[in-house]
């Protein structure tokens, strides 16, 4: 559905030209697909800069950010002590392609506050963490199959890139061109928080179960929790046929809370851990890194002492890991979460506030700095009843938001991101906008 805001309306835009610019170079004239405005319609906003919690489009708009790069920037943008940290990490050098003191530091830092790991590999993107972690596991328990769950993205490995295929006694067929089929077949796809479905896929194949790959707050389905049963029937699951459960943290790591999504439902299920854990965006604090860990058994696994092959030439790069610890550093100081999770909180309990006033459907959910709103009465419990969403009314209220100076992620089926940046005029700024919103529908 096309759609022009009213900004693209009224003067030419420099987004505009740009967008047209970048298409001639560049696939779809953006790096990465979301961000090309696909889903919701109009012109993407090319961002020229930004600090603390907004930014600033090529046409001196501002906005609200409540995308923070995906995630990554839980301190806002230009935090003075990470900004500190990588000029005084440039000055040393870029790169170096040889092992640091920092690399070091930042895998103390990362073990300290996952007590699921004993040890970690660091990679430069959250895909390569999670390529790595099937690799390791099939390679650790020499079996091929892994099991992933429909909604869950895990980024754009090929054996990662499946639909569910028809039935549990068939695996997966490819989402892209360009996958063959014979990569996915040991790829099998179930329905999120579906346990008696779990159960029989594991009681059909689960001596032959690598590993279970999951998101335990479900962001690439903008805000779905797994149940506790569900995940506690994971773990016991796993436990019983000898597969790897893998927590896909790298977007909950850090960002619902200090030990990620597995602290938080270690709070209802005690003693839970995950096997390995896959984490990114925070740790890099906005540059190119990502992680991924678990016991000494099996990380031992890995080249060179192992024999399972990973490898990268910015792997644990010196500027990164700066970037990464700074950020780390600032999030470990007291209070931090309890702050940041009120004032998402604030933000999601408002908005939902102005909606039902309006009578409009709306729900939501928040962990940490992590939320999620759907235009829907229920919080949904897997992808098909998050897709029941009425896209068009999502994408007017979309660009609605986005012309009041409210950036949120460019898609329905995509989380949003509240940083310690973001004050309480800022919340009241975005849920004064909704309202708006909200009420010119009711008065049609
Ligand atoms: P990257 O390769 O994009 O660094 O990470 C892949 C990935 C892995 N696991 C989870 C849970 C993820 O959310 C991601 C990437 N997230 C998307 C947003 N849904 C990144 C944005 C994009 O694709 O441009």
């Amino acid at each position: 559905m096309e759609h022009s805001s009213i900004n693209s309306l009224t003067s030419p835009s420099r987004n505009t030209a740009l967008f047209e610019r970048a298409k001639k170079l560049i696939p779809g004239g953006v790096n990465s697909p979301v961000r090309a405005f696909k889903a919701v319609g109009g012109t993407p906003r090319f961002i020229q800069r930004a600090q603390g919690a907004y930014f600033w489009d090529a046409d001196g708009k501002r906005y609200i950010d409540y995308i923070g790069s995906w995630g990554p920037m839980i301190l806002g943008h230009g935090h003075p002590a990470v900004v500190e940290a990588v000029q005084a990490a440039v000055l040393e050098g870029f790169s170096y392609g040889a092992p640091t003191e920092r690399e070091v530091e930042l895998a103390e830092e990362i073990v300290k506050l996952v007590p699921s790991l004993e040890m970690v590999r660091l990679v430069s993107s959250g895909t390569e963490a999670t390529m790595s972690v099937i690799r390791l596991a099939r390679g650790a328990t020499r079996r091929s199959k892994i099991i992933k769950f429909e909604g869950c993205y895990h980024g754009h490995s090929d054996a990662l890139l499946v639909k569910a295929g028809s039935g549990l006694a068939t695996f997966g067929s490819p989402t892209s061109a360009g996958v063959p089929p014979e990569v996915v077949q040991h790829t099998l796809v179930l329905e999120y928080n579906h346990i008696v479905q779990l159960e029989e896929a594991f009681s059909l194949h689960g001596k032959d179960i690598a590993c279970l790959m999951i998101e335990p707050i479900a962001g690439n389905m903008n805000f779905v929790r797994a149940s506790v049963p569900f995940i506690k029937r994971c773990r016991e699951l796993c436990t019983e046929y000898g597969a790897l459960l893998v927590f896909d943290e790298v977007m909950t790591g850090f960002r619902v809370a200090l030990g990620g999504a597995q602290s938080v439902y270690a709070k209802s299920i005690p003693g839970f851990k995950p096997d390995m854990t896959a984490l990114g965006k925070v740790i890099g604090g906005g540059m190119p890194m990502a992680a991924f860990g678990g016991s000494r058994a099996v990380m031992e696994h890995l080249a060179p002492i192992g024999s399972v092959y990973q490898a990268g030439t910015l792997s644990g790069n010196p500027v990164a890991t700066a970037c990464g610890l700074a950020t780390l550093r600032e999030i470990q100081k007291p209070g931090f979460y309890d702050a940041l999770g009120a004032r998402t909180r604030s933000l999601v309990e408002g908005l939902t506030q102005a909606a039902t006033k309006a009578g409009v459907p709306f729900c939501s959910d928040s962990e940490g700095g992590m939320f999620g709103f759907f235009l829907l009465s229920q919080l949904p419990q897997n992808y098909p009843q998050v897709m029941k969403t009425d896209s068009p009314a999502f994408n007017r209220f979309y660009h609605a938001m986005l012309d009041s100076g409210v950036y949120y992620a460019p898609a329905l089926y995509e989380a949003g991101f509240v940083s310690a940046a973001h004050t309480a005029d800022d919340i009241e700024t975005t849920i004064a906008a909704a309202r708006d919103f909200f009420s010119s529908l009711a008065s049609k």
